[in-house]
């Protein structure tokens, strides 16, 4: 299959690139940069919700499917985009939200008039609050409305209001969605919480468990029991459609849960939080998480970063250029689909919010307002916030250092340049850059069946350092990888130097080496 082939990049739209001068990135900017990211040698792009959207949680809060918002552009710079991107080669797929509409969806507006409107049971209600289910963004899930003197349930923010999936209307008008985009020619679709979708109302009586910390486990109101029949149904019905990708936004870290979803009659891949989630860097484990990984699941996603969590090499490397080369290189040696997230192929690093008004993400948001009610505190909710505020990776890709650097919102300016003042035309230029290690590596991984379909052989770890073996239709290939900074001597290399970050003079594995051989 193609996207085994292929290196993937995350675009998030409102921070890409920006060719109409209002501050926010939109579709021909990225018309604009697909000469770059050919360059680069992606084979394709993932872009985040473009449709039209109040944008309360960056476009993930749809008004209207079936248009382009206006601050985005207009459907025909889609279909150009499309066709550019063919052009050269490059798949595209598309984020689709089925699991909630924004409180400005026209489904909605009519939904909450009345509780005989027609659209009522598009969403869920209930005369009182049925249960304890958390929001995922904190907080209740359970929005009062005095329209109908009812709640409605939302699984996200209060403006994105969850779609009841057991209406059969709900289905049949989702088809129609997946069908208008599918006709546009694309190449694939990333589902945004799939496993979220609310497919059985008899759960809503019970409550969620707490765990020891007394933080809410989502047990009822994810994975419910229906969700593998919907998404059959779903999945069955792209079939008309060839060689369509589809990829799951699975909320789960647990292998044996992410696998559930993974099939011929289910999606070909998910996205595997049991990597893009960790936080921290131990050699040990890392190799463990590639063994266990590979046991439970034929083809994983691969990737440290993405729009909803810290940069890679803030999070995992402490700003360390050497070490985040090392991990882009096990990214793209691994067996899996490599997700590069914008920026981080020229070392962006995490922004951090000054104080609550130069927060724009609304699960931040949300959280302080919660934790300053009951701590009154500015500084310490500042600080709690921080630890997850998906404001970090979501500056806007640093084409031009010297503009003044605006966010997804108008006129809201980020606050400095901090950590993420970087030169792109240097990077591109420079050989040693982390553009070109991250572009060489995906060159050799265009080309290079081992690295797209090989098995593992062995995964070996010794003190910092990680060897990998994949093997294809004979051919094998050794990865050494060493992730500390001091040199290690017990590794024989032989065979044919395929690939090298470091110039290695000598048979010893220098700090934060990264090199592939061929076995002969
Ligand atoms: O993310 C889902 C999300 O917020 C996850 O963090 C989820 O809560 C977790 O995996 C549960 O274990 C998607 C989008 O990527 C994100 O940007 C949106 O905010 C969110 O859905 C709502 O649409």
């Amino acid at each position: 299959m193609w996207y085994k082939e292929i290196v993937f990049y995350e675009i998030y739209l409102p921070s890409f690139q920006d060719s109409s001068g209002n501050g926010i990135g939109d579709l021909k900017g990225i018309i604009n940069k697909l000469d770059y990211l050919s360059d680069l040698g992606i084979g394709g792009i993932w872009i985040t919700p473009f449709y039209k959207s109040p944008k309360v949680d960056g476009g993930y809060d749809v008004e209207d499917y079936y248009k382009i918002d206006e601050e985005y552009g207009c459907m025909d710079d889609f279909d150009k985009l499309i066709n550019e991107a063919h052009k050269r080669g490059i798949k595209v797929i598309v984020d689709l939200v089925l699991n909630h509409t924004s409180d400005k969806h026209k489904w909605f507006v009519e939904s909450r008039k009345s509780l005989a409107n027609p659209y009522r049971d598009y969403y869920i209600w209930n005369k009182k609050i049925p249960n304890n289910w958390e929001s995922f963004f904190t907080g209740t899930s359970w929005e009062y409305d005095n329209q109908t003197d009812e709640y409605y349930y939302h699984a996200f923010s209060k403006e994105q209001v969850c779609l009841n999936w057991s209406n059969p209307k709900v289905k049949k008008e989702m088809f129609k969605v997946i069908s208008f985009w599918l006709n546009k020619k694309i190449d694939g679709i990333r589902f945004d919480v799939i496993n979220f979708l609310k497919v059985n109302m008899g759960l809503f009586k019970y409550d969620n468990t707490q765990n020891e910390n007394k933080e809410q486990e989502h047990i009822y109101d994810m994975n419910q029991d229906g969700i593998l029949n919907t998404i059959k149904e779903i999945v069955s019905f792209t079939k008309k459609w060839d060689n369509i990708f589809l990829l799951g936004e699975i909320g789960s870290e647990d292998l044996s849960t992410l696998n559930k979803y993974i099939g011929d009659d289910l999606l070909d891949a998910v996205l595997n939080f049991n990597i893009g989630s960790i936080n921290k860097i131990e050699t040990y484990k890392l190799a463990e998480i590639l063994k266990e990984t590979n046991k439970a699941i034929d083809y994983p996603t691969l990737f440290f970063t993405s729009h909803d969590t810290s940069r890679y090499i803030s999070r995992l490397c402490d700003n360390n250029h050497d070490l985040a080369k090392v991990l882009a290189g096990l990214m793209l040696f691994a067996k899996g689909i490599p997700f590069i997230y914008q920026g981080d192929e020229i070392g962006m690093t995490d922004y951090i919010s000054k104080s609550l008004y130069d927060i724009k993400d609304i699960r931040a948001l949300t959280k302080y307002d919660v934790l300053y009610k009951l701590n009154k505190n500015e500084e310490l909710s500042l600080k709690l916030v921080n630890n997850t505020n998906r404001d970090k990776s979501r500056t806007p890709m640093q084409w031009d250092r010297d503009k003044k650097n605006y966010g997804f919102s108008v006129g809201t300016p980020w606050i400095g340049n901090e950590g993420n003042s970087i030169d792109v035309e240097h990077q591109i230029s420079d050989k040693s850059s982390m553009f070109s290690f991250y572009k060489s590596l995906i060159k050799l991984r265009n080309s290079n069946l081992v690295m797209q379909y090989g098995d593992y052989v062995s995964i070996i770890n010794h003190q910092d350092v990680i060897t990998i073996i994949r093997e294809h239709n004979g051919e094998q290939l050794l990865c050494i990888m060493n992730l500390g900074n001091t040199q290690n001597k017990s590794i024989n290399k032989e065979g044919v130097l395929l690939f090298s970050s470091l110039k290695i003079g000598s048979n010893n594995v220098e700090p934060y080496e990264f090199s592939i051989y061929h076995l002969q």
